[in-house]
């Protein structure tokens, strides 16, 4: 059990929606220490909706906060449903850490200025859990020099086993304070030069004749002289293949075992402790709303889905249609789940995962803007493929892939290099790679740098981050709306002998979503449990703790029926709830005239 020691305890009492205190966005990218400052104004500013606490401190030394936000209602936050919202796990998308914490102070802004509006409802009605820098190890890199993408935390691992750690990472040669990428002129290299975009390199495909003739390299040297280039650079494990569902174990950057980092372990018992978190926001490298899943495939033991249970994929379909038209984007990388946060969460924890990468850049050409599940996709993972290119070099410890496990992984188009005008498109104007540059390489001779710039497929422009947050924080809202909504009612009460009643109630779903969506039942998520407040013995017929599995979203019902011994006039009361359905309770007369009523 993780205790979370809150920096500010809040009495329920006395405080009310009307002290949230107006709050306006960054608009812009924060490293460490400036993050942290935010974090703790944020709660300053909040007028004690919201507190602090660290969930983890990572390997490298940093915090990674947590957030709890609601204000007093009549139920106990503890009570609530819950929505949590995860950032900046993927620290290639360190936009995403800024769009967590600017939703839930775009929230906060807005219960502020509209006492009864939906914002303020939902912090009145809910609680709202915000980790929203997972991964600042990763995160930190965006800020320092030489800039380098990366998805890895702070671990230190001796990557090729030599007995010295992090002793051959990327380096900048040219001194321009990135770490780009190399080309090497080498017959029966993979790559090729994309003939439509002279500035993209992609791999070539021999089943259409093409010859590969560069090997592409992370920038840098061989700093150890072992014969292999760049094979151990700083960091670590990617909080983001780390997780159980289809762990990719002996991959490089997974990590030595599932949940291996305090990160992802602290993270993993904040939602096993908290079983009433009802909906999870991923803003991250991976999607699964705007280019949903289809939900075919299982794992080799054939139970659980790799992507979407069959019974999700409308829910998830419909769920899309409404986010794209919130958000307007209508682009996406694809969501990878093997070791991924979202999956684990979805699929073991049976919680509805929406999962976004809040931005991708623009298309090449207008009319390429479609969802991007096919090439589009490869644009956005370019930089991802910066990883890719520094392990190029360690053969022995990384296991062959094997794509007919994986029929969903197309062959990429790969790294490319984004012509300015691309990039003018997708940064607002700031040019982000140049041509291909010729370089003198200490040991492989003439090369040339280029490549795609760090995070140049996964940041945003800061100027876009104000808006992106507002766009989700509606997204937010339109979750709150769908989760499953239970009362008990339609109450009848019949006499059928001396102080025995029969009494009738229906448990009905007003939400839109299902009590249990279909991976929660494949996890075996506990039902909603319905009772009579009432001791054993006066259960006369019908189930002590009536059990209902599921009940499907929008009016979803279940007719349930006991026969109780009592008193005439006497008041009885029934509970519904568990584990994860907050507790709802309705009252029932045994009443002579509700008996005659329902005869
Ligand atoms: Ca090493
Ligand atoms: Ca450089
Ligand atoms: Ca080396
Ligand atoms: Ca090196």
């Amino acid at each position: 059990m993780v205790r979370h020691n809150w920096t500010r305890k809040v009495a329920i009492a006395g405080i009310s929606a009307g002290c949230l205190v107006g709050q306006s966005l960054a608009g812009e990218y924060r490293n460490d220490t400036r993050f942290r400052d935010a974090v703790t104004a944020f709660v300053a500013n909040s007028g004690q909706s919201a507190q602090a606490s660290v969930l983890a401190k990572t390997a490298g030394g940093r915090e990674a906060p947590l957030l709890q936000v609601a204000t007093p209602g009549d139920t106990p936050i503890e009570a609530r449903r819950a929505i949590l919202l995860v950032g900046g796990i993927d620290s290639d998308c360190p936009a995403t850490a800024e769009t967590a914490l600017d939703v839930i102070t775009e929230l906060v802004s807005q219960a502020h200025a509209e006492a009864d509006g939906p914002a303020a409802r939902l912090l009145h009605d809910y609680v709202i859990y915000v980790v929203p820098r997972l991964n600042p190890d990763g995160i930190e890199r965006f800020f320092e020099k030489p800039q380098q993408s990366s998805r890895l935390n702070g671990r230190a691992v001796d990557d090729d086993r030599d007995g010295l750690v992090n002793e051959d990472g990327p380096d900048d040669l040219d001194g321009d304070g990135v770490i780009s990428v190399m080309r090497v002129a080498e017959p029966g290299g993979e790559w090729m030069i994309d003939p439509e975009h002279p500035n993209l390199m992609r791999r070539a495909d021999a089943s259409k004749g093409e010859v590969g003739v560069y090997r592409i390299l992370l920038e840098g040297r061989d700093d150890d002289n072992d014969g292999h280039m760049n094979e151990d650079g700083a960091g670590g494990v990617d909080p983001d293949r780390n997780w159980p569902h289809f762990y990719e174990s002996g991959e490089i950057g997974v990590g030595a075992h599932q949940v291996s980092e305090p990160e992802t372990l602290a993270l993993a018992r904040f939602v096993v402790d908290h079983p009433r978190i009802a909906a999870i926001i991923v803003y991250g490298r991976n999607d699964n709303i705007v280019s949903p899943p289809k939900g075919e495939q299982r794992d080799a033991a054939g139970v659980a889905y790799r992507d979407l249970h069959p019974d999700d994929v409308k829910l998830y379909a419909h769920i899309s249609e409404k986010y794209q038209e919130l958000t307007g984007l209508k682009r996406s990388s694809k969501g990878d789940p093997r070791g991924a946060f979202y999956a684990w969460a979805y699929a073991q924890r049976g919680i509805p995962v929406l999962a976004t990468s809040v931005w991708a850049p623009e298309a090449d050409k207008p009319d390429d803007a479609k969802p991007a599940d096919t090439s589009d996709a490869d644009v956005a993972e370019g930089a991802a493929d910066d990883d890719e290119a520094q392990v190029e070099n360690k053969p022995e410890r990384r296991k062959k892939k094997d794509k007919s496990d994986d029929p969903e992984e197309t062959d990429p188009v790969g790294l490319r290099v984004i012509s300015n005008a691309d990039n003018q498109a997708a940064h607002g104007g700031a040019p982000l790679a140049g041509e291909w540059r010729p370089f003198d390489h200490p040991t492989l001779g003439r090369v040339e740098l280029g490549g795609v710039a760090p995070f140049a497929t996964t940041a945003p422009a800061p100027e876009e981050l104000d808006a992106i947050a507002k766009r989700e924080a509606t997204f937010v809202l339109d979750i709150a709306d769908r989760l499953p909504r239970l009362s008990l009612r339609d109450a009848t009460c019949k006499a059928i002998g001396p102080g025995v009643w029969e009494i009738e109630l229906t448990l009905v779903n007003d939400g839109y979503l299902p009590t249990r969506i279909g991976a929660a039942r494949l996890a075996e998520c506990p039902p909603t449990i319905v009772r009579p407040d009432l001791p054993p013995e006066r259960v006369l017929g019908g189930k002590r703790l009536e059990r209902v599995p599921v009940l499907a979203g929008s009016g979803g019902a279940a007719k349930l029926r006991w026969l109780i011994s009592g008193a005439d006039g006497e008041t009885v009361t029934f509970i519904a709830g568990s584990v994860i359905d907050p507790e709802i309770r309705v009252e029932v007369k045994l009443a002579a005239a509700d008996k005659e009523k329902a005869q």
